[in-house]
Order: C-alpha cells, then structure tokens, then sequence
C-alpha cells in the first residue's frame, strides 16, 4: 500500500524556546516556528499561485512526475448563482434527488458496493469495495457538493483493492465504474489520493491484458493476478475496447509505458484486423481476430464505438487511425443497422445475426444519437457524411424519447422489438425521398404525437424493467449541448420528473418492473451507474453554464469526464506514438 496523504499538513506549532538572542524584542529561538509557518505558507500557496498542481505529493509509486493539464482549469468554479432561472431550479431539483440517492446509501449500505433501495438492504456486486462511492465521486465534485466529496476521499484513502483469493474483478466494469470514477475524480480535484489509489487499482488489474492476443480476460483477481474467462468463449468487443481511454490518461498521468502498451495493443489487434465496416460482437482470445457474425451497438458492442472516438479526441486527436476506424464502423452502422418502421415512421438502430436484422431496439443503444452529435460536432466530416450522421442522430434519439413517451409511466422498456410489419432500411427511405424530389421531411425526422396504445406503438415489449440507465438522457445531453436545441432538455425533465414519481423510495430509487403499469412494482436495485450516470447528465443537462465543454472533456463511457490532454514530445518517443 502507498502511503495517503490527501490533507494537508497544519504549520508546525510553537514550541518552548530557549532563549539566547533577541530580534524586535522577541527571543531569537521564537522566530523559528514563524519562519516555518511563513515557509510552509508559501509552499502550499504556490500552487494556487501559478497553477500548478502539487507535485510533490504524487505517490511514491510513480515512476514520473504528474502531468499538470494547462489549458483545462481543474477547479473550475461552481455555476455562477446567476437569478434563479427555471432551468437552474431543474438542476437543483437533480442534485436534491442525487443527495436523497446518496445519503441512503450512506446510511444503509456503505462500504457494500450498493444499495437495495427498497428494503433498505445492501449488496456486494462489483468487489465489495464501495462501488456507488467511486463511481459518484466526479459528480459530488461537479454538483458542489464537496462535503460529500471530501467525505467519501477518507473512504477512497483506506481502500486498498484486495480479494480473497478465489474472488475476481470484473476487467470491463471495474475499470469503468472504479478506475474512471478515479481518475475523473482527480482530474476536477487534484486531490493525490485519487490519482495514487487510481496507479494502485491500473496497476493491480494488468494482468487482465496477459492472453496471447493482448484482448483481456473478463476477470482478474488483484491480489494473485490469477485470471478467469467470462461465460462466453471469445473476448466481448466492448470488453476489448473500454479501456484505452481510461489506461491511456493513466499513462499520461503517471509516465508508465506499460500502461500505455498494454492498451494500445489491442488498438493494433483491430487495425490488424482490416474490418471493412461492421465490427463484430465477439473476438478470439488466442489470435485477436473476429470470431463471430453479429453486430450491434447495443449489449456486448456499445462502448467499443464510443472508445474509437473518444480515445482520439481524448489524446488531442493524435491517432487518426482510431477515427477512421470509428468513422468506417459508423459507415456501417449507418448502412445496415438503421430501420424504420412503416406506420410512425420510427427510425431505430438494431443487430444483425448472421445476415438477419433481429429488428430489436436496446436502451443500451441510446447512447448512439449523443455519440454521431460528439462526433459531428468534433470531426471535420464530409457534407454528406455529416447530414447522414445529423439525421440518424435526431431521429434515434427521437424513437428513444418515443420509448418513454408513450407508456403510462413516462419511462422507457429495456428492451423493444420493432414492429415486422415491412420495416424499411432507413438508407433506402432517404434515397426514395432523395430521389422523390426531398417531399416532406427527411425520413425519420418527422414529429412524431405520442402513442398510448401499445398495439399502435409500432414496437412491443420484450424488456418492459426500467433500470435506471443513462443512455437516453446522455444523448439529449450532447444533442442539446451540439444543438442548443431547448427540446432537448424538455424531454429531459420530463424523464427526471416520472424518475421522481416511479423510482423514488424512502432509501433512495428503485429500477421499475414493468414501465407499461401505472402503478408499476419497485425493483429492488440501485446501480451505481444512476449517481454516475443518469443523475449526472440530467444534471448538465439543465444546468445553465456549460461546465464541461466538448471540446475539453471526453466522458468515459460510465460519464466520468477526462480532460483534453495532448502528448509530450518525450511520451510520443517513450511509448512510440508516431503521430
Ligand atoms: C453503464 O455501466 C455503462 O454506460 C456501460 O457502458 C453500459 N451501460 C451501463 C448503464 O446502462
């Protein structure tokens, strides 16, 4: 374990003196403990002073020193308190639910990773380290709540990442949930703790990275570094590629090559690869090759598309081959996963399985229509690309606001099959509309009324739990950040108000059994991803400053923001980056 040091020390006191000389009427031995005081002072002013961070303290571990981020200010200041406007009281409205989430889960389940907020219970599913701690750490930083945040940093201090010897840590989620709620943690505080537990946790799960193709295994024990294979024979593609962004910054952070080679690696297994369009869901463990024909943006695939943007426009946009490989991949997705249903024209994204659209519809695949938005607004895409790109995102997001619209509940099912009854492939309605003279609106984008009825909804339930996910309301997020477009948020509220009528129990929210009940049963579960996530965007969302800018925070895929960082000359030599 490393040393913690997250307080700053207080100036030494006075001591008894011995008195031999005077200077200005005092002992001279009593002048000693001010000089201290003076010294002391000024060490820890200085950062405050010129910007710098607190070099010194960085945990022994780390081999270099921590990089100090210039552009981006850290500290940033609260929202300016500015009149209350209606959407400064929504955002209130959200951190007041994130602070009734929190607090049960303090005082019901801390220390077990998260809260059963029905029976005020608790449960041990992600190590048993506390995950709603790390994983709602960034946002305390970033509602103000710094108590809370300062709090939590005691129990983040004592956490040392052990298991016992025949328990392992999921790779994908505990790089996601803990070592991003760590680093976006530290990258808004700068706190040393973070970024020393941060180097601790990176450090303890590489062996995850040891299988001959470099695409890790679904789990690790931290202690033995023994490793375990998930249920399925191959490497899941959104386990192989949700983790550059997070052990890339790490590297940056802390000069550790490893951290950096092992992560790229895999980013070479998929140039290697020479996939044309589509990648697929699941890759051989022994080759680093595709090992299976279907493709989706939802479960098993969706942060994998997110990781070849975002690990680009995280380093500065410094290796353009992750671009090509998101832009190639969104080709695909654009070209022969998009729908759209006959009768109210909903255009959704689905799988194909072996040649065959299943023509489900997947919360999970919500996220799509914020990351074309981040995509449009970061990249400099052709024109054509660029309206494809618009449309698909404006009408996805759409039917995903559909979703919650039309139930009795305002919330939105799981899982949804897509109506059969002739669905069209979306590029074939643009091209008839193109062709047609461009009569009425674009395919997809019409305003749509809502529709209570469910056999009239154009879709049917096969998931009908609302589990609390962020995926719909990340999109209205950077749709409304990309767009100033006020509906956006509309829609927002309107989720944040029926989470607050469904979802809200005595200890904190509950997922929903059922969204198409009016008086639908609580589940009795809280995933930490609701404080990471769902809370955290609804919050940016109506808050009116733009606290994080897109084009100086990356968000990893459980929304922990990274800042915008750009290699040294000596990185690039030291982990060979060429461009
Ligand atoms: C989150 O843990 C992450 O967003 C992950 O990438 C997939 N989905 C869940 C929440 O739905």
């Amino acid at each position: 374990m490393l040393p913690v040091h997250f307080k700053r020390p207080s100036a030494p006191s006075d001591r008894p003196a011995l008195l031999v000389k005077s200077f200005f009427g005092r002992p001279l031995l009593r002048w000693v403990p001010v000089v201290i005081g003076l010294v002391v002072t000024f060490y820890f002013a200085l950062p405050f002073l010129t910007g710098e961070s607190f070099l010194n303290d960085a945990p022994s571990s780390i081999t270099h020193k921590p990089i100090y981020h210039g552009p981006v200010n850290p500290h940033h200041p609260p929202p300016i308190a500015g009149p209350a406007t209606v959407w400064s009281d929504r955002a209130d409205q959200v951190k007041a639910a994130f602070v009734h989430a929190y607090a049960g889960y303090k005082r019901h389940a801390h220390t077990y990773d998260e809260l059963l907020p029905v029976t005020g219970r608790q449960v041990n599913n992600f190590n048993g380290w506390g995950v709603t701690v790390f994983d709602a750490l960034d946002t305390m930083w970033i509602m103000d709540l710094k108590d809370e945040f300062y709090e939590a940093l005691d129990f983040v201090a004592q956490t040392t990442f052990e298991l016992q010897a025949n328990s392992f840590a999921p790779f994908f989620e505990t790089v996601i949930r803990y070592l991003g709620g760590l680093l976006s943690a530290y990258a808004l505080s700068r706190e040393p703790v973070l970024l020393t537990r941060a180097d601790d946790l990176g450090r303890m799960l590489l062996p995850a990275f040891d299988t001959p193709s470099g695409l890790p295994n679904y789990a690790v024990n931290t202690v033995t570094g023994k490793t375990r294979a998930g249920w399925a024979n191959g490497v899941l593609w959104a386990e192989a590629l949700s983790n550059q962004m997070e052990y890339k910054y790490l590297a940056h952070l802390t000069g550790r090559p490893e951290y950096y080679n092992k992560t790229q690696y895999i980013m070479e297994k998929m140039y290697e690869a020479n996939v044309t369009g589509l990648f697929p869901t699941m890759w051989d463990k022994t080759l680093g090759t595709p090992l299976n024909t279907h493709f989706s943006v939802g479960a098993f695939a969706d942060s994998a598309h997110e990781y070849l943007l975002k690990q680009y426009l995280l380093s500065g946009k410094s290796d353009p081959k992750t671009k090509d490989l998101y832009l190639r991949s969104m080709t695909g997705v654009i070209n022969e996963l998009l729908y759209i249903t006959s009768d109210r024209k909903l255009l959704y994204v689905t799988d194909l399985h072996n040649d065959s659209p299943t023509h489900n519809l997947e919360h999970l695949s919500c996220f799509l229509p914020g990351l074309l938005a981040l995509g449009i607004h970061t990249l400099e895409l052709s024109p054509r690309d660029k309206e494809l790109h618009e449309w698909a995102a404006r009408g996805i997001a759409q039917t995903c606001w559909m979703t919650y619209h039309d139930q009795p509940t305002g919330l939105g099912p799981d899982k949804v099959s897509m109506s059969m009854s002739s669905p069209v492939l979306w590029t074939d309605a643009i091209e008839e509309w193109e062709t047609g003279g461009q009569i009425g609106p674009v395919p997809g984008l019409q305003d749509t009324p809502r529709e209570p009825t469910p056999n009239l909804q154009n879709y049917s339930r096969r998931k009908a739990a609302y589990l609390l996910r962020p995926e719909t309301v990340e999109s209205f997020y950077i749709l409304w950040r990309t767009t100033g477009e006020e509906r956006w948020r509309e829609y927002g509220w309107a989720v944040f108000q029926s989470i607050e009528k469904h979802a809200r129990t005595k200890y904190g929210y509950a997922s929903i059994y059922d969204v198409y009940e009016s008086e639908p049963q609580p589940l009795d579960e809280m995933p930490s991803y609701f404080l990471a996530e769902t809370l955290k965007y609804l919050y940016l969302l109506f808050t009116d400053e733009d606290i994080l800018p897109l084009d100086k925070w990356v968000f990893n895929t459980e929304a922990h923001p990274f800042p915008i960082f750009e290699w040294d000359a000596w990185e690039k030599e030291r982990y060979h980056i060429l461009s």
